[in-house]
């Protein structure tokens, strides 16, 4: 048997492989920070061997409480992925099969590759809605590519148009948000989908499916290259530490913002939520008002979202300004959201084969559509 993670998004550190029924690793931090839950490798040589894998740090990974009722992903084509039973038992996680084939990966969630990611910029680009804006590049040299995207021709003035940027994956092992962003760029840039004239017709579009692609690559859970957690760089990012940030926040700046969206994923919560503004200093009834019309919306257009299960409010005034919702929502004045998906199922609507997938995201991201619209009249 052997044990490999020498790929895009890899990570894993193997204790153990003499015993086929007690396989043990160890999750590994981020390359320069604590932070540790985000596994990815291939097991070769088992097939038709009844295989129990030991995480034996879980108890120690960043979010533990995100193990309890988890179940580990795994796939042979790296195509399809499914979930297989698995305990924690407050420190060890452990899951058990016996594989069918002689090579099998297993990941914390569904990843998403820095191929894929440039294929689906790829596919954008080749749109006549879409401009490709090369913001500059990251401290591994990966390009930060910002998609700006609106109907050329409508009789609407850029002027009036509303201005909606979309980030997602500051923090990279939440892979779920570039999942997310593939179904919502597959359904605005589709011309048959009315929503989506309309939209491209009233607003410009500013777009980063993956705000961390050296994280990703480098198979990170939360951080960039040199360990820095992108959402907490957003009141000072700096060039030699959170250029992903600098460059993003600074064209913010040169279009103004009338609607922010942050896509991120939860390692505990088995939902699908969003978590506001509500602790800043200018936060406003405005405010309020538009976020609840967007979140009923939202709850109107996918039974897989909803409000009763999410982070607890910031008391007023109490908002950490670091963060990118907070930060956006007080600068520009506007509705910020930040955007949350379970690394562990919907538990609303969940699926035993699946859980929460890539798939699952993807309908998500095309659903969001709805709130945008709902909301474009009243964002200024
Ligand atoms: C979270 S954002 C946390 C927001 N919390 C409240 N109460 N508004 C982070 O960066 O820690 C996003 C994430 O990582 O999923
Ligand atoms: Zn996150």
């Amino acid at each position: 048997m052997s044990i490999s993670s020498a790929f895009d998004s890899g990570a894993i550190e193997v204790v153990s492989l003499a015993d086929h029924r007690d396989i043990q690793l160890r999750i590994k931090a981020d390359n320069a920070s604590e932070f540790a839950q985000w596994f990815h490798f291939r097991l070769q040589g088992a097939e038709g061997l009844p295989v129990t894998l030991r995480f034996l740090n879980a108890g120690n990974s960043a979010y533990p409480e995100g193990w309890t009722d988890y179940q580990v992903v795994a796939s042979y084509d790296r195509q399809h992925w499914f979930r297989i039973p698995s305990e924690y038992d407050g420190q060890v996680l452990s899951t058990q099969l016996t594989p069918a084939g002689n090579s099998l990966y297993f990941a914390y969630f569904e990843p998403y590759s820095d191929e894929r990611h440039l294929d689906l910029i790829g596919f954008a680009s080749v749109s006549d809605k879409v401009k490709l804006e090369p913001l500059g590049q990251t401290l591994d040299g990966r390009d930060m590519t910002l998609l700006r995207i609106t109907d050329s021709d409508s009789k609407t003035s850029l002027a009036q148009k509303k201005n909606i940027w979309l980030t997602a994956r500051q923090h990279p092992g939440e892979t779920m948000a570039e999942w997310f962003m593939e179904g919502f760029l597959e359904r605005l840039l589709d011309g048959d989908d009315p929503v989506s004239r309309v939209l491209l017709e009233r607003c410009q579009f500013y777009v980063v499916p993956n705000m961390n692609p050296d994280g990703a690559a480098r198979g990170n859970l939360r951080t960039n290259s040199v360990g820095a957690n992108l959402n907490r760089e957003w009141q000072a990012p700096s060039l030699e530490r959170s250029p992903e940030v600098f460059l993003v926040r600074q064209r913010m700046l040169e279009t103004g913002i009338d609607l922010f969206l942050d896509v991120h994923g939860d390692e505990a919560l088995p939902y699908n939520f969003v978590a506001g503004c509500e602790g800043n200093p200018s936060y406003s009834p405005r405010l309020e008002t538009l976020e609840n019309a967007f979140k009923a919306a939202w709850i109107a257009a996918s039974p897989d979202f909803q409000d009763r299960f999410g982070y607890g409010r910031d008391e007023p005034g109490q908002a950490n300004l670091t963060l990118a919702t907070n930060w956006v929502g007080e600068h520009f004045d506007c509705l910020a959201y930040t955007i949350e998906m379970p690394f562990k199922d919907n538990a609303d609507l969940p699926d035993p084969v699946y859980g929460w997938n890539g798939e699952r995201s993807k309908k998500l991201g095309e659903s969001v559509m709805q709130p945008i619209l709902a909301v474009l009249h009243q964002l200024r």
